[in-house]
């Protein structure tokens, strides 16, 4: 028989290692709808949405180039419903001499695959991912001879790998970070260009219709699905990114503005996540923007950083630290998450707007996350692994390898600070600084206490004196806690009386949103 080649929802790239070596005409694909991917965590519409469509795009992209494709439905009667009780079937129906699998984005699913090999009878062979621009066993090397994992050391690294934005062996423009020049808080009235959006054809319609009708539940709108589920869409977004949004990416990278989704950032992270784009093309389009003079060095710079830095380093923490970080909760944060981070409603404008972005467009961008949700969860002490939930389920691009470490490392410091040298904990000072969100709001964020006053600044307080014994000793907060300690008994007492108050009017969600 043939070798069977399953091809996950988030493989979806003609430059796959799994078909790299294989004849047409000796092997056959295997793409498979299953119920356990679509409800481990109770996904937001639009992502099922376009992990779906784009999967049906793809079978039918890889039909025309000669491939043959057994494509497992949803809504298939037969279905055993997971990836491993489908492939057993498949080994079975095709008669199959072995298995060829790229291995996957996910820990879960690897030690399904790993499975595999005991249990279909057939030999199964399970290749690197080379989509990564920095294979695992590189970045293993890299992490073993090193006491701390700082990013930017890793991503010089990946510049020099890839000669990106290099002049020789030196950085272009003289240094290997221009974010001094990036950072600007968002200007009233500044109006960023439209991202392009793909109105959803008859195989996009279908898969709403199955979606509305098994995930009536879900967190999540589709009034208004417009992602690309195509390569050639993606492509087409790209496009408008490096033309119109790219020049200012770096300057307004930080900001947010009440109404503005999507201000200078790309949105490619779901094409990028899924396959339908590729890490290193982008980078060397955004560096050809730069050298034909169309975008300052400190944008093109700030970009292919997210790229080749952020997003391989992450990944390669999510590799070395797993399965460890899936539980870590170094803070011993044992809040409940709160039902408006479903609902959206509280009075805070900032975690509303958050809430509503996500609802509306499964997106928010990266300084929402990580400077209004993460760092509310970080303060007010929420379970981390109920905050993961929450953000594999809502956002399009959530892979487990990225949200994880983001979640856990990034924003809520449980791995003890493997992943980031100090916890990104703030005021509200830092947000009205970056947004136009505090005018709008019920809350002053000027006022350091009482009712009316700005929640954060209470729980900003009542976050370092909680972690006093795990964080005064990083020399990166020993300003905030010579502050902390050099306050008055009453004003320090009045601020963690000011916090309480606020986190017992928090509402736990409701079970069933998440799982
Ligand atoms: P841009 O701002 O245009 O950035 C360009 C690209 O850089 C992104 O598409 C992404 O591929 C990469 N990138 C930027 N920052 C990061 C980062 N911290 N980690 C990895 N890649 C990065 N990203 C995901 O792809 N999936 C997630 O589930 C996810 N969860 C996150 C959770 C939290 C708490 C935080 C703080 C960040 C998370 N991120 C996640 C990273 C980042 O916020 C998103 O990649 C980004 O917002 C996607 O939007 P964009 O494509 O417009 O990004
Ligand atoms: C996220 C997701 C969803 C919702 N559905 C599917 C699916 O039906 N079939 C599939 O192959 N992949 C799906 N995915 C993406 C997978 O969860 C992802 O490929 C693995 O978790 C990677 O390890
Ligand atoms: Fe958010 Fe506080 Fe500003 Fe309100 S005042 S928008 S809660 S930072």
């Amino acid at each position: 028989g043939p070798v069977l080649v399953p091809i996950l929802g988030d493989q979806l790239s003609h430059a796959l290692s799994s078909l790299a070596d294989r004849d047409p005409a000796d092997t056959v694909v295997l793409m498979m709808e299953v119920s356990e991917e679509t409800t481990y965590v109770r996904h937001h519409k639009a992502k099922i949405v376009l992990i779906l469509s784009a999967m049906r795009h793809f079978a039918a992209e890889l039909r025309a180039r000669g491939w043959t494709v057994d494509y497992v439905a949803l809504d298939d009667p037969a279905s055993t419903g997971s990836f491993t009780g489908e492939l057993a079937r498949a080994v079975d129906r095709h008669g199959a001499r072995g298995v060829q699998v790229t291995e996957p984005g996910e820990w879960r699913v690897r030690q399904a695959m790993d499975g595999w090999r005991d249990t279909l009878g057939v030999r199964v062979r399970i290749l690197p991912d080379t989509r990564f621009l920095c294979p695992l066993p590189d970045f293993f090397a890299w992490a073993g001879a090193r006491r701390e994992l700082r990013m930017e050391y890793f991503y010089r690294d990946m510049r020099r790998r890839t000669g990106l934005l290099m002049e020789g062996d030196k950085p272009a423009g003289g240094r290997w970070n221009f974010d001094a020049e990036n950072r600007g808080a968002a200007e009233p009235g500044l109006v960023p260009p439209l991202v392009p959006g793909f109105e959803p054809d008859a195989i996009t319609q279908e898969v709403i219709t199955l979606v509305e009708q098994r995930c009536a539940g879900h967190f999540g709108s589709l009034d208004r699905f417009a992602w690309p589920v195509t390569a050639a869409q993606a492509e087409t977004a790209l496009e408008a990114f490096l033309t119109e949004r790219l020049p200012l990416f770096g300057r307004y990278q930080d900001a947010m503005l009440t109404g503005q989704d999507t201000l200078y950032h790309s949105l490619i992270s779901p094409a990028l996540n899924l396959g339908l784009l590729d890490p290193l093309a982008i980078c060397r389009r955004a560096e050809a923007e730069w050298l034909a003079g169309r975008v300052p060095i400190e944008a093109a710079e700030g970009f292919i950083r997210q790229i080749i830095g952020w997003r391989e380093y992450i990944r390669g923490m999510y590799w070395l630290e797993m399965p460890g970080l899936a539980e870590a909760n170094h803070l011993e944060a044992t809040r409940p998450l709160p039902e408006f981070w479903w609902t959206g409603e509280t009075p805070m404008r900032c975690l509303a707007e958050a809430v509503r972005t996500t609802r509306d467009n499964a997106y928010a961008h990266h300084i929402q996350r990580l400077m209004v949700l993460g760092n509310f969860a970080l303060l007010a002490g929420i379970r981390p692994q109920e905050v993961s939930d929450w953000f594999l389920a809502v956002y399009a691009d959530a892979c487990e390898w990225v949200e994880l470490p983001n979640v856990a490392g990034m924003a809520l410091h449980a791995d003890g600070g493997r992943l980031a040298s100090k916890p990104y904990a703030a005021s509200g000072a830092y947000i009205d600084r970056m947004s136009d969100y505090c005018g709008s709001c019920r809350y002053k964020v000027k006022q350091k206490t009482g009712p009316d006053a700005c929640p954060f600044n209470a729980l900003y307080w009542h976050f370092l004196a909680r972690n006093e014994a795990r964080l005064a000793g990083n020399a990166r907060l020993f300003q905030p806690y010579a502050t902390w300690r050099k306050m008055s008994a009453d004003k320090q007492a009045e601020y963690l009386a000011s916090a309480e108050a606020f986190l017992t009017t928090l509402e736990p969600a409701r079970p069933g949103w998440a799982r």
